[in-house]
């Protein structure tokens, strides 16, 4: 039977990581399966696919240690393929952790002088960034970290990290150039313990920044689900706080490895949940995301050619298929119903009245001398069930 489902646009704004389609199915435990990927392969692929963007870190472009003359010749040759398809990098990163020379971090690693290195690695990459327009600095620190307690002064790598992302904000907008900072937290591996490994630690840390407005968030699905946390739930804190920049979707199965299958392909209630946030805000009014659908993903090692370009539509089918479905589930009248009968909208009335002091509110008997918590349900519960059940009948397709 053929796909009946939506085709990818440029409006839908789907970008891809130039090493997610270009993984080569490298494991601790195996060699790679698949040849390496040519960039103006990559980018023609993608665009006729449907995506709009291409996003890489600097060593995806060109090796590390590359000379000038042939950094620059992939620049060339990737800037050629950018302007015959018409794709954008809306995103650049660094990579930070591959060389041996990172075996301890970038940023925070305890040699003074590779922090140093790591430090104008990552300038360079800015200014390549914003040559090609990219608006955001994705920072996933994945060599920040250490395996054992008694071998990093966490205290210090703070100050070093902090230390990093003042100078990088200050360059930047010393520059003029127009880009925001997302970090990326991940709770371990490669390191045993990652500094700021989950979101609330990375905006803890970004408010205590010196320009904390040039520095946001760029969540991963499988990051927060290999620490067991409930991703949709944090992409909504990240909007409360106007933290999310930028995003990585994939897919993952638990609290492993990083699978990094394809978006959906994991916790698809959560996917689903999530696609509902982004796209429609949340249930009692708030803010929808407008930046790039970023996939973060790696086709799996058992993959052809074919199934890489199979798996990277995968990814914007799910999340189209999901807008879909949550667009019907928030039109449907039995959803309305149900949200009203389990008062979700009754959180957004503030819990004092306006104007009410908190001697108004000690006085008031039915907040606390009247009031019979023992009988006050009664036998009535909140029906948040059903709700989910709702849920579910429009993400199998059984409504509407
Ligand atoms: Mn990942």
């Amino acid at each position: 039977m053929p796909y009946t489902g939506p085709t990818p646009t440029r409006e839908d704004r789907f970008s891809f990581g130039l090493w997610t389609v270009g993984y080569n199915g490298a494991d601790p435990f195996g060699g790679p399966t698949r040849p390496a990927l040519d960039v103006v392969h990559a980018v023609e692929k993608l665009s006729e696919l449907g995506a709009y963007g291409l996003t890489f870190h600097d060593d995806d472009l060109f090796a590390f240690e590359s000379t000038d003359a042939e950094r620059q010749t992939q620049i060339d040759r990737l800037k050629g393929a950018l302007e015959s398809t018409g794709l954008i990098v809306p995103m650049v990163t660094t990579n930070l952790f591959s060389a041996p020379v990172f075996k301890d971090g970038g940023f925070t690693s305890n040699d003074r002088q590779v922090r140093r290195f790591a430090l104008r690695k990552v300038f360079r990459q800015l200014d390549l960034g914003a040559e090609l327009g990219a608006k955001t600095f994705v920072m996933w620190g994945g060599r920040e970290g250490a395996e054992y307690d008694s071998a990093k002064d966490i205290r210090q790598a703070l100050e070093r990290y902090r230390e990093a992302v003042n100078l990088l904000g200050d360059y930047v907008t010393d520059k003029g150039y127009d880009m925001r900072f997302a970090i990326e937290p991940k709770p371990n591996e490669p390191r045993g313990d990652i500094l700021l490994p989950t979101l609330g630690h990375a905006i803890a840390f970004i408010d205590s920044l010196e320009r904390p407005e040039l520095v946001g968030l760029n969540p991963e699905v499988g990051h927060e689900q290999m620490a067991g946390l409930n991703y949709a739930a944090g992409i909504a804190q990240a909007l409360y706080h106007d933290k999310l920049y930028h995003l990585d979707l994939n897919g993952q199965r638990g609290i492993k490895y990083d699978q990094d299958l394809v978006f959906g392909h994991g916790d698809l209630h959560n996917a689903f949940a999530l696609v509902d946030l982004l796209e429609n805000g949340a249930p009692g009014g708030g803010p929808t995301y407008d930046g790039p659908r970023h996939f973060d993903y790696k086709p799996s090692r058992t993959e052809d050619e074919q199934g890489v370009w199979d798996s990277a539509a995968a990814n914007m089918s799910m999340y189209l298929l999901l807008k879909e479905r949550a667009a019907a589930f928030r039109a449907d009248p039995d959803v309305q119903e149900a949200l009203a009968a389990a008062r979700v909208d009754e959180l957004s009335q503030p819990t004092l009245n306006e104007g009410e002091s908190y001697d108004d509110f000690l006085a008031d008997r039915s907040a606390y001398e009247d009031f019979d918590p023992s009988t006050y349900f009664g036998a009535k519960g909140f029906g948040f069930v059903r709700l989910q059940q709702l849920a579910t009948e429009h993400l199998m397709g059984a409504r509407g």
